[in-house]
């Protein structure tokens, strides 16, 4: 009787590194590993193999089998060859996973929990059993965790996984190893597809979001798409890119997303379609679809994700200060003090003419010029943002550009302004209620 440790199949860095975590929080079990590996893994496994004792599954007696650790995946389809285990009777099973979803294992102790990698869940436990790992399994786990998390900056990132890494590097983890096996192959195929996807490309505003979806066909098998998708992204630099390749021959569609932005969930969308991810990086895989359906279906889906979200026009300062283009600069003055702001939109006749503010006095020189009309000062290359937009877009014009304020222009009319702190506030979440 004994003991064995399985994970999902593709398996990538974080499943392997838990995978071997469950050996060090279990010294009895036995780490078993489906055969379909993603190809960073497979590169990495190809010089550590054997260092880490991997049984294949059917080097396994399921007879024996008394207890089944399930790491980084929480369903029965997304393992390699263990269905004999499926129904066994008093089978004891222990559930380590960091995703949302509900799956279709059912455990006897459950320790799941959202968490940015699966790595950094098993990690408190070993940290608080004061288990040692050797290097190589802390360069592995770094390695799932980096991947797992964006280099912790995917937006499912805790705490708990920054932890994790500072335990990974005291106990000596490799990083040039790491980035050896971190940095994505990316070779001839992978390039005849990008290039196929740029000649298309195309931006699409999505809900406030500007997102580009590229529909390619694949011909024959194509790995590392998500790379791919990746570069895409990227290069085109919206908020959100969408690689959908279809495989006409087995009929096969595999989407691919990425996001930049908190507002476009990649990984709750690939769920509404079947597949799974996180919010930075997921994919799906239909069957029988035509890909124009799948480009509507995603769009439907962010716009449904996006109706709650927190806009700019719930953010924004109203009513607006304005001064006209002939206010004397000694009266915008002394606006500005007894408002107490640092900037004012310029409005002639309802329309935004452009935008003063206090940088804009280093200018004069001499008192007289005080008496001179906003218009000689002011900026007229203003940059506006409408009520529906998100913080985000907000906030990305006022780094690009180096501004303090945006006016909030709908209908050509100034309804409002929205500053720094407003968007702070937001980011923050210091939003009252
Ligand atoms: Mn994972």
């Amino acid at each position: 009787m004994f003991t064995i440790a399985v994970t999902h199949k593709n398996t990538d860095f974080d499943a392997l590194a838990s995978l071997i975590a469950a050996t060090v929080l279990y010294p009895d079990s036995k780490p078993v590993i489906p055969k379909n590996l993603n190809p960073n893994v497979k590169a990495f496994l190809s010089l550590h193999k054997e260092i880490f004792n991997l049984y294949d599954p059917s080097e396994i007696n399921f007879d024996e089998v008394q207890c089944l650790i399930v790491v980084d995946t929480n369903s029965w389809e997304r393992l390699d060859r263990i269905d004999p285990l499926k129904d066994k009777k008093d089978l004891e099973i222990i559930l380590w996973d960091h995703h949302q979803n509900v799956g279709t294992i059912k455990p006897t102790s459950n320790y799941s929990r959202p968490m940015g990698a699966n790595i950094s869940l098993m990690t408190e436990k070993l940290i608080l059993d004061k288990k040692k790992i050797t290097p190589i399994q802390a360069t592995l786990f770094l390695a799932g965790l980096y991947e797992d998390t964006g280099n912790l900056t995917f937006s499912s990132t805790q705490p708990q996984d920054a932890k994790a890494a500072a335990f990974f590097l005291e106990n000596k983890a490799d990083l040039a190893i790491l980035n050896t096996f971190l940095r994505p192959a990316y070779g001839e195929k992978q390039k005849d597809i990008l290039f196929a996807m740029l000649e298309t490309a195309q931006r699409t505003m999505v809900s406030g979001y500007s997102v580009s979806f590229s529909r390619t066909e694949l011909k024959g098998h194509v790995d590392r798409l998500a790379v791919v998708v990746r570069m895409y992204r990227d290069i085109i630099n919206t908020d959100a890119a969408f690689g959908i390749f279809t495989n006409y021959k087995n009929k096969k569609t595999i989407i691919i997303g990425r996001s930049n932005i908190e507002g476009v969930d990649v990984g709750a969308l690939m769920k509404s379609l079947g597949g799974g991810g996180h919010p930075g990086a997921g994919s799906a895989i239909l069957k029988s679809v035509k890909p124009l359906m799948v480009e509507q279906m995603i769009r439907d889906l962010i716009q449904g994700n996006n109706t709650v979200s927190v806009q700019i026009a719930d953010l924004m300062s109203f009513p607006v200060f304005t001064v006209s283009s002939k206010t004397k600069m000694k009266e915008v003055a002394k606006k500005m003090r007894k408002i107490g702001c640092t900037g004012i939109p310029v409005v002639d006749d309802e329309n935004l003419v452009g935008i003063i503010s206090r940088r804009d006095f280093n200018k004069i020189k001499k008192k007289s010029q005080l008496s001179a009309p906003v218009k000689a000062y002011m900026r007229t290359n203003v940059k506006t943002i409408e009520p529906g937009k998100s913080p985000m877009q907000a906030a990305r014009l006022m780094v690009r550009y180096d501004i303090g304020r945006l006016p909030v222009i709908e209908n050509g009319k100034v309804i409002g302004i929205l500053t720094r702190s407003d968007a702070m506030t937001y980011f923050y979440d210091l939003l009252p209620g």
